[in-house]
């Protein structure tokens, strides 16, 4: 946005280094392991106030932001997730580089990791300003029980022309296999300025899924067969926005829809290997 207020410094580094917990989530399949991955758990800030983000390190002056802030910020009507709640994350006020990053514990997982089948599903929504090219990049690097990296991988958010120069934004998302020996992953929303003064890479509905392609795929209630069951939770679901690779997005397009009612009733009526 190219207008923003004073900015109180030493209370806003006071508040960003306040906000830096490093979130630990449970493992687990199939479901959004990032912490606060809609930037719904704290109360966000009109941009000027950089208030961060609670589950999330802020490194700089990156922090939350209500979707009704108006002055140039995207809003409720602009492209963005249809479940978007009320904040989205920003580069912040007067800065060219910040981030908020998490660490993902995954020990829990460790055999399905070892044996190299797991795979990850990272995704967001990224975006910008009007004809700015600020934008955020989501990324996640994979690390041993001793810290060693052993593996990353990330996605560029949309530029100007990307968004057709409209504010606001799109999803993005990438995939691939989680090495061997990983046992944490840390994931990281970096935001760049281009033009003007604010920072306008912005994000909402990070998530970060693990999948096992060992899995029974539609036994969503773990009893070993898909069955009423496992639909009564498909249904419950059915129609709705999700974080891409979430166990009832089977095509893995963030939103569970005729595609994935064909492939569970597929399944529909099998026991599990
Ligand atoms: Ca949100
Ligand atoms: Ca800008
Ligand atoms: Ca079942
Ligand atoms: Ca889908």
């Amino acid at each position: 946005m190219p207008v923003m207020g004073v900015f109180p410094r030493g209370s806003v580094l006071a508040l960003a280094a306040v906000a830096c917990a490093a979130g630990v989530a449970s493992a687990g399949t199939g479901v959004n392991l990032v912490q606060n991955g809609g930037f719904e758990a704290g109360a966000g800030g009109n941009g000027s106030i950089v208030v961060g983000a609670p589950g999330w390190t802020t490194l700089g002056f990156a922090t939350g932001v209500t979707w009704d802030t108006g002055a140039g910020f995207p809003g409720p009507f602009d492209p963005g997730p249809a479940d978007r709640g009320a904040n989205f994350a920003s580069g912040g006020p007067g800065n060219s580089s910040s981030a908020l990053a998490q660490v993902i514990d995954v020990s829990g997982d460790a055999a399905l990791i070892d044996s190299g089948s797991a795979s990850f599903v990272l995704s967001g929504w990224l975006g910008g300003y009007f004809n700015q090219d600020d934008h955020a990049t989501l990324g996640v690097q994979f690390f041993s029980e001793s810290s060693e990296l052993l593996g990353a991988a990330s996605v560029v958010g949309p530029l100007a022309a990307d968004r057709e120069g409209l504010t606001g934004l799109l999803q993005r998302s990438v995939s691939g296999a989680v090495p061997a020996l990983a046992r944490s992953a840390r994931v990281t929303l970096s935001f760049q300025r281009v033009a003007g003064d604010f920072n306008d890479g912005y994000a909402d509905g990070i998530g970060f899924v693990l999948r096992s392609p060992a899995a029974c795929p539609g036994d969503f209630n773990g009893d070993g067969v898909v069955s009423t069951p496992d639909l009564v939770i498909f249904l419950g679901v059915f129609g709705q926005a999700v974080t891409p690779g979430s166990a009832q997005d089977f095509n893995g397009d963030g939103v569970v829809s005729t595609p994935d009612l064909v492939s569970f009733l597929g399944l529909f009526g099998t026991a599990c290997p």
